[in-house]
């Protein structure tokens, strides 16, 4: 029997056109036959985290449905990633495409090569306002989602684009 599960994506980067490099790697995910896409957030310009001596950010969440284990699916987004053609050389650094996992429905796990949920997505303003854009009532660590992007300071994140297909034009 097939296990459809459902899980979130965190998109971002700072190099280059990031929005059409996001849109890239939607569709190269979706295209996936193992992965279908449910719902894409907007767009935010969003101010660096970590280093912050780097260009804004761009980002926003992605909900998928898979039949892919998580380990299968993280190959999956580094595949998009490189794609991309990114290239890391400082960690928390400039980047062209970032994609991680935030969310995979039922599983916790920490492990250095995937760690579920993402650890740092809480404190993260770009990862949660686009979150709960797509998944208000995603419950994470006993709160909704909504709640925890409303108890946030996102007065800095900037909305780029409210078309929800906006990923398929570009
Ligand atoms: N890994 C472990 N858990 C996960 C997961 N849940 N999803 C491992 C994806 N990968 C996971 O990640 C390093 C390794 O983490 C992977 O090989 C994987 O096996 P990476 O993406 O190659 O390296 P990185 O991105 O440089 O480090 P890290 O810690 O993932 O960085 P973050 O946390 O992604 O932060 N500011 C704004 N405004 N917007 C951003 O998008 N992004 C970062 C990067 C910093 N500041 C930012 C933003
Ligand atoms: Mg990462």
């Amino acid at each position: 029997m097939t296990v459809v599960t459902k899980a979130w994506l965190g998109l971002g980067g700072n190099i280059g056109n990031v929005p059409s490099a996001m849109a890239n790697a939607l569709q190269r995910l979706d295209h996936d036959a193992d992965i279908s896409i449910t719902s894409v957030s907007p767009v935010y310009k969003t101010p660096p985290w970590g280093v912050e001596d780097q260009a804004w950010f761009h980002n926003c969440c992605a909900e998928i449905e898979t039949i892919l284990s998580p380990e299968q699916l993280l190959e999956a987004c580094q595949e998009a990633e490189r794609e991309g053609k990114r290239e890391r050389i400082v960690r928390w650094g400039p980047r062209t495409i970032d994609v991680d996992i935030l969310v995979f429905e039922g599983v916790e796990q920490n492990e250095q090569r995937l760690t579920l949920p993402h650890p740092r997505m809480l404190e993260r303003a770009f990862v949660i306002v686009p979150l709960a854009d797509i998944a208000s009532s995603l419950v994470l660590q006993n709160k909704e989602c909504r709640e925890w992007a409303n108890s946030m300071d996102s007065s800095d994140l900037e909305l780029i684009s409210t078309d929800q297909d906006w990923w398929k034009l570009v």
